[in-house]
């Protein structure tokens, strides 16, 4: 029995979590049955989600429930993959997880307060809302200090975007995948970011710098009509 503790849909998206969306995607991608949790990270055991129970065993962290669901299940998304593709791999799920993911979190708790305070905080009773918000968009501005994104002016954070996403276009070409005809991880992780940025109904610099690369636009779209179509909200 496996039931994926993830961030509920929002904004259009199948999650605004770019981590929950990579590991529903893999779970589907593995065939297994299982059951989708709205969770709550403040409950979760590394205050992150998602998490994956699997029989009563918690596992935190995308990585992690990929690693369990090859070790425990025998579902290895990336068996096909050459020595040389998983380094490839590797690499790019650092640019897109590192790097890309903290443009995402400044473009919409810096950038875009007011609608990141309603998309996200809209059910929390009227006179809670802003100091709630508040408080959240404190700690989120501390980690984008901590990791150093956040210490860019707002143009050098754009252009960060920009050159990771048309990086990513050039790296996926035709498709339909990155590493050709049959999806990997890494298409997980791609995937993931791509609906953070292209199905939310969010209008930032970093939406616009993916919707110019038609390669990206194509991918997401193929994407979210093929494997990822039974995720939809
Ligand atoms: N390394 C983790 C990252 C997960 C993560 O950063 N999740 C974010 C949402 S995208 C989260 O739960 N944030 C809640 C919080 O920090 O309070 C993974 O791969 O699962």
């Amino acid at each position: 029995m496996l039931a994926l503790h993830v961030f509920a849909p929002e904004m259009g998206m199948i999650s605004p979590s770019p981590f929950s969306v990579k590991a529903l995607l893999l779970l589907e991608l593995s065939g297994m049955p299982f059951t989708r949790v709205p969770g709550d990270p403040r409950k979760a055991p590394r205050g992150k989600l998602p998490v994956l129970v699997d029989n009563g065993q918690a596992i935190p962290d995308s990585e992690a429930i990929r690693a369990h669901l090859a070790r425990a299940h025998g579902f290895d998304a990336d068996a096909h993959l050459t020595t040389r593709q998983r380094a490839e791999a590797a690499a790019i799920r650092a640019l897109v997880e590192e790097h890309l993911y903290w443009v995402l979190v400044h473009s919409r708790w810096i950038e875009r307060p007011a609608e990141t305070r309603a998309a996200f905080f809209g059910r929390l009773p009227a006179p809670l809302r802003r100091p709630v918000f508040a408080l959240v968009r404190r700690q989120v501005d501390r980690a984008l200090q901590g990791q150093g994104t956040g210490r860019h002016a707002p143009g050098e954070i754009h252009a960060m975007g920009a050159e990771g996403l048309a990086a990513l276009a050039t790296l996926l070409g035709d498709g339909p995948y990155l590493f050709g005809d049959r999806p990997s991880s890494i298409d997980t992780v791609i995937f993931g970011f791509l609906e953070n940025v292209l199905a939310a109904t969010l209008d930032t610099p970093l939406r616009a710098a993916a919707a110019a690369h038609p390669g990206l636009v194509a991918y997401h779209r193929r994407l979210r009509t093929g494997i990822a179509a039974p995720l939809l909200p």
